[in-house]
């Protein structure tokens, strides 16, 4: 069986039903999280619970559970669906009321939605890197928030993945911003560079995972924007997230970056991240 959290409710995924009136579905207005499960257990949950909270401040948005009580709901559909290596998917709108913009009543409530589903590592992939193409970054100025809003991202993952590549890297103008569901991260002479923390770019989980390894393990790390001719040029280059962890990028538009292979530091970070999730998950 395959149960889903629907509104305070777990059932089967057959009897959910969502309002055509809700406002997640007619006007993306809602906020979402994607969290890893390893093995039965979660990874970095609390991260991901107290972004969903700050992305709902950040759209005035009410979130009918406390943090604590959601997560326990979350991890009780996690159990009863017998989730080894996979994802729990959450969702919150600003509920349901007859179609207009500006925000419904107070008195309206949030829905919420949350399914799991299987997800196993992708070993392959990571092993051996994958290819990205550039796109011009055109989403709005609060990509910040982990809106239901994807248009920008899905136009630039399309532009990506119809031409055969695994991620859209993108760049405002010269600067190179995320990828299209990723966090981008450059390597030159032994120094790892990102973007740093603003409104142009989600603030990832992996991320925040990758720059704590790297302190604690001597690696340098800089927030610091690069250019495009500087991520064209890196000895290495590789993207994070929640589900490609540390992903090796190892050709941008038909461009060999570095040797054309999973350079030395990602790897050192890729056996750092298992460490740190073995740990996390016992
Ligand atoms: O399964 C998937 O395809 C996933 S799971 C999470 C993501 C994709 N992407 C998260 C994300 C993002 O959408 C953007 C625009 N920037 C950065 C990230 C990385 O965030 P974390 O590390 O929190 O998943």
């Amino acid at each position: 069986m395959n149960t889903v959290f629907v509104n305070g409710e777990l059932i089967d995924r057959d009897k959910a039903k969502i309002d055509i009136e809700d406002r997640g579905y007619q006007f993306g207005d809602g906020i979402y999280e994607v969290i890893r499960v390893y093995d039965g257990s979660t990874f970095t949950m609390k991260e991901h619970m107290e972004r969903l909270y700050q992305s709902a401040e950040k759209m005035k948005l009410s979130i009918p559970y406390g943090e604590e009580e959601f997560t326990s709901k979350l991890l009780k559909l996690i159990e009863l669906n017998g989730i080894g290596d996979g994802i729990v998917y959450v969702q919150v709108t600003r509920g349901v009321s007859p179609r207009q913009h500006h925000f419904p009543a107070k008195d309206v409530a949030g829905s919420v939605v949350a399914y799991t589903k299987d997800f196993p590592v992708p070993v392959g992939q990571m092993e051996n890197g994958v290819t990205a193409k550039l796109v011009e970054d055109i989403r709005w100025l609060r990509c910040d928030i982990k809106s239901l809003n994807l248009l920008g991202n899905l136009l630039a993952k399309e532009e990506a993945a119809s031409n055969g590549h695994f991620e859209a890297i993108l760049h405002r103008g010269d600067t190179v911003t995320e990828g299209s569901s990723s966090n981008a991260f450059i390597v030159k002479d032994g120094v790892i560079y990102t973007h740093p923390v603003t409104n142009l770019i989600l603030n990832g989980i992996t991320r925040r995972v990758i720059e704590s390894l790297c302190g604690k393990n001597g690696i340098m790390f800089q927030e610091k924007t690069f250019s495009v001719t500087e991520l064209l040029g890196a000895d290495e280059v590789f993207i994070a997230s929640t589900t490609s962890e540390v992903m090796p990028v190892i050709e941008i538009d038909g461009k060999v970056i570095g040797e054309g292979k999973p350079g030395a530091v990602t790897k050192r970070l890729q056996s750092l991240f298992s460490e740190r999730i073995g740990i996390e998950t016992r």
